[in-house]
């Protein structure tokens, strides 16, 4: 006779297993800060085996995070905070190519070439349930190519 309250744990140890095989994350990047810069872009490469939202994002060496998208606008690129981003099951969502990307803002101290910086990612399922999924961004050295900025 299994006690109900075994049952409760074996279930909910099951869904912790099963959700964090649901989102695969690799080559997640930041760049190094020039002077004065408090600010700073995060790219990475997100796949959701199912049907999910980026809902939020904060990390522990910054004020704040946003998810922002970047566009062209009357030949200048502007950044604008998103309310979610979207993960398509089974599609590869590539950040900060240029495009959405998230953003720390108000950094506690300068990033670094060779640092890492932690990030906690938010997400939302169809069903309404979250998670939360951690991941490690890899400074890259400032190049001129990559840098843009912040209003
Ligand atoms: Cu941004």
């Amino acid at each position: 006779m299994v006690k109900p309250g075994w049952i409760g744990f074996a279930v909910l140890l099951y869904a912790a297993q099963s959700m964090a095989g649901e989102v695969a994350m690799s080559d997640a990047w930041s760049r190094a800060t020039a002077p004065g810069q408090d600010s700073a872009a995060v790219g990475l490469h997100i796949t959701s085996q199912k049907d999910a939202r980026i809902i939020a994002v904060s990390s522990p060496a910054a004020a704040s995070a946003e998810i922002h998208s970047m566009t062209h606008e009357n030949g200048m690129m502007k950044m604008r905070q998103l309310e979610s981003l979207p993960l398509p099951s089974k599609q590869e969502v590539v950040l900060g190519a240029g495009g959405d990307h998230l953003m720390l803002l108000g950094l506690k101290k300068p990033l670094v070439a060779g640092d890492t910086v932690p990030l906690t990612l938010t997400l939302q399922f169809a069903d309404k349930s979250t998670e939360q999924v951690t991941l490690k961004a890899t400074v890259q050295p400032l190049t001129h190519e990559h840098h843009h900025h912040h209003d």
